[in-house]
């Protein structure tokens, strides 16, 4: 974990203070009480001095024979944190280094490895989930499949159920639903944020991703629609509030309570899923087994891993992941910040290492992906000169708004130097990469076409 730097320590604070005034709450702790623990932390008056991202440990379990059996939930309904002994704790599957790159607790893809030939040769448009990335606030929970439940509860629904007394859905409940597939690229609201620093020089925190903040899979479960249908929900809901059962998240010394972030009633009945299958197979434990939503097109925050528990209300939710985090904070943004996140940008990613050495003189293929949360693909095109002269790439898949587009372009360095590739696509709705992305403090959302140097020799 990179030590916090005193600027992220005092946005911390002011963020958690905005927080604090504002109509959020914690699951089940009233502000009263919040300020009574933030006191008791010594959090308002002297700041904890705690990393952003102080890992909740209360929940680590005992190293258990290999890893892999599944831990029975405590009585408390909590998961127990798994152990592991690779480069990212809290990540069960192995993070082979030609494939991942650890950042923090998570681990960012390497989009050069999508072409590698030692391993079987070119990735199709779906990633194998043994290469996709992984984005966990905490710890990868390892949940018992028979004693899990779903437990949808709130005002919101008919009979307004309470949490003690839900609607309960168990996994065999939810084989028993029409099952329903989808593919759906999962992307982390901060990918590219590193370039805000490398080519913005603009200081921003989180997470520096490169652009491997992302992930194509083909998911199967049941419609959020159809379980919201069937535990009764009421014409009057209007939020929807998955809840996962991964670990408190604790900033700063001060638990901001499960990983959760609401969904507004529209998008939650219109293309929402309850993923229990990823391509093909069931739910591994760092991707949300047993069960995880698939919010498509939407920022990677909004398909919670590990569902528990949904709360439906008849009136708006709030929780720090729509208040403090992912949105648009900054000089170029409303006082209080921007709406709360929701539709991702669009990218393009060269699949070739960033300094990768060439033949000068030669003809090369050049390969890549451009992806959009709001449409599909409609052209990409590629600059080899620093970005003077544009040349259309040919698309190599049918572009398509639930996916990204692979594409390729012929290039011949003729002579030996250095050089910036660039690729800019545009989609369908118009959406074009500029060449300069909007600042905001957590550099969300980057979208500036990026500059990929490279030697020809
Ligand atoms: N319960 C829970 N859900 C979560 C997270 C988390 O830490 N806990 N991380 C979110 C974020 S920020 C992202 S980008 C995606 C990443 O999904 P992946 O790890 O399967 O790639 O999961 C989201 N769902
Ligand atoms: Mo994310």
């Amino acid at each position: 974990m990179p030590a916090e730097t005193p600027s992220e320590a005092a946005y911390d604070r002011l963020r958690r203070r905005q927080w604090l005034a504002g109509e959020a709450r914690a699951d089940g702790v009233d502000r009263r009480t919040l300020l009574r623990m933030l006191a008791a932390a010594g959090v308002l008056a002297a700041p904890a001095a705690g990393g952003l991202l102080a890992p909740a440990d209360a929940l680590a379990a005992p190293p258990s024979a290999g890893g892999a059996e599944p831990v029975a939930p405590s009585s408390a309904g909590l998961a127990a944190a798994a152990p592991t002994a690779g480069p990212v704790p809290g990540i069960l599957k192995p993070l082979p280094a030609e494939w991942f790159v650890p950042r923090g607790t998570n681990a960012e893809m390497r989009f050069d490895a999508l072409r590698g030939s030692a391993d079987g040769g070119p990735v199709g448009r779906h990633v194998p989930v043994e290469r996709f990335f992984v984005r966990n606030h905490t710890s990868t929970p390892l949940i018992d499949a028979g004693s899990w439940r779903l437990r949808l509860f709130g005002s919101g629904l008919r009979g307004a159920p309470t949490a003690d007394r839900p609607v309960e859905f168990s996994l065999d409940d939810l084989h028993d639903l029409p099952a329903h597939s989808i593919s759906a690229l999962v992307e982390c609201a901060g990918n590219g944020r590193s370039f805000y620093t490398g080519q913005q020089h603009q200081t921003v925190t989180g997470t520096q991703w490169t652009l491997g903040g992302i992930g194509s899979a083909r998911w199967c479960g049941v419609r959020l629609a159809d379980v919201l249908r069937r535990a009764g929900i009421s014409r009057r809901a209007v939020d929807v509030l998955p809840s996962g059962l991964d670990a408190e998240f604790v900033s700063g010394g001060v638990s901001l309570g499960r990983v959760r972030r609401p969904l507004p009633v529209a998008k939650a009945l219109d293309d929402v899923l309850l993923a229990y299958e990823m391509n093909g197979e069931p739910l591994t434990p760092d991707h949300g087994a047993p069960v995880r939503l698939v919010v498509p097109g939407w920022i990677g925050i909004a398909s919670i891993k590990w569902v528990g528990t949904v709360e439906v209300a008849d009136h708006p939710l709030y929780s720090p992941w729509n208040t403090d985090f992912y949105r648009l904070f900054g000089p170029d943004h409303p006082a209080g910040g921007s709406a709360p996140l929701t539709t991702q940008v669009v990218k393009s990613a060269f699949e070739l290492a960033r300094g990768a050495v060439l033949a000068a003189g030669r003809r090369h293929r050049l390969y890549g992906r451009s992806w959009s949360g709001a449409a599909a693909v409609r052209t990409v095109e590629v600059s080899t000169d620093g970005g003077l002269r544009w040349h259309r790439a040919e698309l190599l898949d049918e572009p398509r708004a639930d996916n990204w587009t692979r594409w390729s372009i012929d290039w011949r360095p003729e002579r030996p130097g250095p050089y910036e590739l660039r690729a800019r696509a545009t989609d369908r709705r118009g959406n074009t990469q500029p060449e300069v992305a909007v600042f905001n403090r957590e550099g969300y959302l980057f979208d500036a076409v990026v500059v990929h140097p490279v030697t020809a020799a």
